[in-house]
């Protein structure tokens, strides 16, 4: 039975990337930083299942303790400060998770096992003021925030411990790919979330940022396929996993709130103190590598995947109104 650590488990893509392996048979363990308030939510259908390690990416000899205690073949590193927003406001922080937490999981492989094969949740960010479009693995990075510099940092670590060690390193360059365990600070969840509100009668309006920017928005249930495929190849590489389409702001929000029979004109308004301090203004995968040689599609069309989490945040709304919880807990729970 093959055996596989996750970083990042309690994440949106960690939950899926568990399910996954899980199905294929592995072994699953996952690393988990302690919280006082409970991080399990998005795994806890699974949890007699798999096995948690407490650790985190700022504390070496967790890491290296926990590759001690799971012996994995393979180690996926999705933990990261992952919001693009708060990258401002914790950017040093941000750096020592998304970036310098990449070297210490590489070392701690190196110490431990360098057999282990490793993928590394490499970001479209890194493109940032993109050179050109549609974005491969060959377009050079010009990282626009804080988390899309550590990501660049990360990345490169990645591929330099694969030339400089021979260790089997990958990183996947994802393009946004979302989902209804998304966070609900992330855009597309911050809109199917708002929709629900409104349609139920809770919120009023939904406030929102930089209408105009372009994202190429997946599934993240088809992104996590693509990084397994990645570490079963005879060769370590980096790959661009998209969908090739791109969309605005705009758009999601159109689809978003017609699909909930909403006029979004009369909900939605732009605050400028949402807008970043540099934009990202438009991303485009092409993902052709990632087809020919890992045989990978997405197979979720952004319309269909905005339906989904709109849907799935009204059947959420509708089952806490159901159980009677307060009307002022309610309103709190759901502030964006
Ligand atoms: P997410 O939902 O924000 O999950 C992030 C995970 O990292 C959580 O499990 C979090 O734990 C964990 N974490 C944060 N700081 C940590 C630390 N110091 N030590 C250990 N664990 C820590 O992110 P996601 O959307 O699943 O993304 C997974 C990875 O892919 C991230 O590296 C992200 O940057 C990258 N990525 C995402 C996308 C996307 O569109 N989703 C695209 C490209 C790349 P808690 O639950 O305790 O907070
Ligand atoms: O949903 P977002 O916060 O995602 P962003 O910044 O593209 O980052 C996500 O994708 C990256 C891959 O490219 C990942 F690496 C990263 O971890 C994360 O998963 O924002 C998307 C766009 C931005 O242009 C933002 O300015 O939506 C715009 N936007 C407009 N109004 C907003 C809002 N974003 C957020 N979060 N909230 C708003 O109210």
């Amino acid at each position: 039975m093959k055996r596989a650590l996750i970083t990042g488990i309690t994440g949106q893509d960690g939950s899926y990337l568990a399910e996954f392996l899980l199905e294929k048979g592995y072994r699953v363990y996952g690393l988990v930083r302690r919280s006082s308030v409970g991080n399990l939510e998005r795994i806890k259908h699974l949890e007699k299942d798999l096995r948690l390690i407490p650790g985190d990416l700022t504390d070496q000899n967790s890491l290296i303790a926990a590759l001690v205690e799971a012996r994995p073949d393979e180690v996926y590193n999705l933990a990261a400060q992952s919001f693009v927003g708060v990258s401002w406001q914790q950017p040093v922080l941000t750096a020592q998770v998304t970036a310098l937490g990449v070297t210490r999981m590489l070392e701690a492989i190196r110490t431990v096992n360098p057999r282990i094969r490793f993928y590394q949740a490499s970001s479209s960010e890194m493109f940032g003021r993109a050179q050109e479009t549609p974005q491969s693995e060959k377009t050079p990075f010009y990282p626009r925030s804080p988390y899309g510099v550590a990501k660049v940092y990360g990345h490169y670590i990645t591929v330099n411990y694969r030339e400089s060690y021979g260790l089997f390193a990958c990183s996947g360059i994802l393009f946004n790919h979302e989902s209804p365990r998304r966070g609900l600070e992330f855009v597309t969840r911050k809109v199917s979330d708002g929709v629900a509100r409104i349609k139920l009668g809770l919120a009023g309006e939904l406030r929102l940022g930089n209408l105009d920017s372009r994202r190429d928005w997946g599934y993240a249930g088809d992104y996590v396929q693509a990084m397994w495929l990645m570490l079963q190849q005879d060769e370590p590489d980096d790959y661009v996993i998209a969908t090739g389409e791109t969309h605005s702001v705009r758009e999601l929000v159109e689809i978003a709130f017609s699909h909930a029979g909403l006029d979004w004109q009369k909900y939605v308004v732009v605050d400028p103190r949402l807008y970043r301090p540099a934009e990202v203004d438009l991303l485009q995968g092409d993902y052709s590598k990632a087809r020919s040689k890992l045989g990978w599609e997405p197979r979720v069309s952004f319309p269909e995947l905005v339906r989904m989490m709109v849907d799935a945040d009204l059947a959420r709304w509708e089952k806490i109104l159901r159980q009677g919880v307060p009307e002022d807990t309610v309103r709190e729970k759901g502030k964006p």
